[in-house]
């Protein structure tokens, strides 16, 4: 016998909504203290993930829908917490949806890659890269994200080093900048 039924989720192509919504995660400024250059004020709603649970092994898939709202924090783009998984080789992928972000993904080594998110683009990301979704725009983004399920979230290494680059509002839009706080 196999271990679950299979089930179908409506999602809403334009706003991320999920039908029936299970698991409903916001996070919002004081959630993401130490994650900004700057001590961020407020408690503003900053994204919020609503995810499609499933037992948390290497035979499932995990989905989520990411909906991260307009903003910035002293220049500096409202963005995810982003982490590494904690099974480093377990890789995930990003469909975009709706709005204009980048994508940061970084390796233990410090190398980066940025890459676009926005409707229609399929991001994927390797294991051992960590992972960090900004929104540049001026609209919600919103991106549905599916990983293997035991990946797990190391947020920890986050917190300790950041990520080699930070992504500032500048002149032109946005800028990615070296992070001055990057703990090599
Ligand atoms: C995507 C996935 C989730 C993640 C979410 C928000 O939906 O990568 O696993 O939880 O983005 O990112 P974070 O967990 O870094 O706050
Ligand atoms: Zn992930």
């Amino acid at each position: 016998m196999p271990d679950l039924n299979p089930f179908t989720t409506l999602l809403n192509l334009t706003s991320g909504r999920l039908d029936p919504e299970r698991n409903v995660v916001e996070r919002r400024l004081p959630d993401l203290k130490g994650y900004f250059q700057s001590v961020p004020a407020g408690d503003d709603l900053v994204y919020t993930i609503s995810g499609i649970p499933v037992p948390e092994t290497n035979s499932e898939v995990m989905c989520s829908t990411t909906v991260l709202e307009p903003g910035n924090v002293d220049g500096e783009f409202y963005m995810t917490k982003g982490h590494f998984h904690i099974q480093r080789d377990r890789s995930e992928i990003y469909i975009g949806l709706g709005g204009e972000g980048l994508l940061v993904m970084a390796s233990e080594a410090g190398e980066y890659v940025v890459e676009p998110l926005r409707r229609g683009t399929v991001n994927y990301i390797p294991g051992g890269w960590a992972h960090r979704s900004a929104n540049i725009g001026s609209e919600p983004l919103v991106f549905f994200a599916a990983y293997i399920a035991d990946a797990g979230h190391d947020y920890q290494t986050i917190e300790l080093r950041g990520f080699p680059v930070l992504v500032m509002r500048g002149e032109g839009g946005a800028d990615v900048v070296p992070n001055p706080s990057y703990a090599v």
